[in-house]
């Protein structure tokens, strides 16, 4: 249902968005909420607004306390290809993972609420590395916890999750679905769903481009455009996939959500004779395009394809650059699947996008190694390029 804001409130959200400082920030905030009309179509806007004002006044007391000193490190300095966020409810093996699969030496307890602060370490996959996360226990029995907050917090930053349950919780369905609901209502979205909507705004370029393979479905760039005028934003990238309506737009400006690529590990799977129809009903209750992979930390089973599937997950390709005549780079480029020879020309200098002239590529997608091509042939996982400029 369509907020159908008052210009007044859009107003607000403008100088919300815009503010610098927490205190400014809380202020817009206040403002915009009582500015903005009750009804039901509002409902789920006031539920974000009032929660961000909560994040927000913790915050703000966190930092107070910090400046006496004191006062916990909620946010983990990205490294590697990827920031890997793992997640879930307490005693599930997230920190056994972290321990399995990387030097880092968390706390490991047969009890819940073990963790109390993230933990990072690097995990290795071929020549790549990622960097898992472990963090604080989701509280499912009280959503509203401020742990809960932080946990989203850091979800917010990372480029994926890890969504790790066990399979002896008494009631997994439920749990899972309480998990995802924590996550959903504080702008975490785990599943594509019909399409998403990323909104980057930027002083580097001028007015709304739109970019993406999505679909505008009955609306036009110019109704998006008037659209983002009223929320006095006019230089911005809307990037979209997927199929997309104007309300669409409207709730991603306004909530802020943000889609994390995911997928979820059901954990202790050796504790169980046989594990399939459990699996194969998680797989019915959560969206399609998650994966579900029944694990045990313990008994090492399926721990081995992690890295593979987070490549997929992630949606990346590596690629090596080589100087003629000279071997490739042994450490790849991670960009994003169907990323082209000019984007990675451009990932390594802008001058060298500006002066490309053509480029020499070995892998899959060509018919003879070393074959020549243009700036927009679209490069493969472990394909070697030669760049050549003016
Ligand atoms: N049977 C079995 N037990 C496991 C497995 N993985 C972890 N555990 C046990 O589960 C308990 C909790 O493991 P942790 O790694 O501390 O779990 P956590 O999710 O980090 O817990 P919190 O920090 O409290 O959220 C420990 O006693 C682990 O030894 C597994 O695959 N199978
Ligand atoms: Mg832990």
């Amino acid at each position: 249902m369509p907020a159908n804001l008052p210009a007044e409130a859009k107003a607000k959200l403008a100088k919300y968005s815009e503010a610098k400082t927490i205190e400014d920030k809380i202020k817009a905030l206040e403002e915009f909420i009582s500015s903005v009309p009750k009804h039901k179509g509002t409902e789920n806007l006031m539920l974000w607004a009032r929660r961000r004002l909560a994040e927000l006044r913790e915050e703000l007391e966190v930092r107070k306390r910090k400046k006496v000193g004191g006062g916990i490190q909620f946010f983990i300095e990205k490294s590697g290809a990827a920031q890997v966020l793992l997640v879930g409810p307490p005693n599930t093996g997230k920190s056994s993972i972290l321990a399995k699969l990387t030097k880092a030496k968390p706390e490991i307890a047969p009890y819940p609420y073990t963790t109390k602060t993230p933990l990072p370490g690097m995990m290795i996959c071929e020549d790549i590395q990622f960097q898992l996360v472990d963090t604080p226990p989701l509280n499912i029995e009280e959503p509203e916890s401020v742990i809960n907050n932080r946990v989203a917090g850091l979800a917010r930053n990372a480029d994926a999750l890890i969504l790790v349950f066990s399979v002896d919780y008494p009631n997994i369905y439920d749990t899972i679905r309480r998990a995802l609901e924590i996550l959903n209502e504080r702008g975490i979205m785990v599943s594509r769903a019909r399409g998403i909507v990323r909104i980057k705004k930027s002083r580097d370029i001028s007015g709304v481009k739109v970019e993406g393979q999505g679909r505008l479905i009955g609306f036009t760039e110019e109704d998006l455009r008037r659209l983002l005028a009223e929320y006095r934003i006019f230089n911005a990238i809307v990037e979209i996939e997927g199929d997309i309506t104007l309300d669409d737009v409207e709730s991603a400006l306004i909530t802020n959500m943000v889609y994390k690529p995911t997928i979820v590990l059901v954990n202790k799977i050796d504790i169980l004779e046989d594990y399939t129809t459990l699996i194969s009903n998680i797989r019915e209750t959560i969206p399609k395009d998650i994966s579900v992979i029944p694990v045990s930390v313990e008994g090492g089973y399926n721990i081995d394809i992690l890295c593979n599937i987070l490549f997929k997950t992630l949606n990346i390709v590596r690629v090596y650059t080589k100087s003629p005549n000279k071997e490739p780079d042994p450490n790849p480029l991670v960009v994003r699947r169907g990323a082209t020879v000019l984007d990675v020309a451009r990932l390594i200098h802008k001058r060298l996008a500006e002066n490309f002239r053509y480029a020499r590529v070995w892998g899959r997608n060509v018919k003879y190694p070393g074959q020549r091509v243009g700036g927009d042939h679209v490069l493969e996982d472990r394909d070697i390029v030669e760049i050549h400029a003016y």
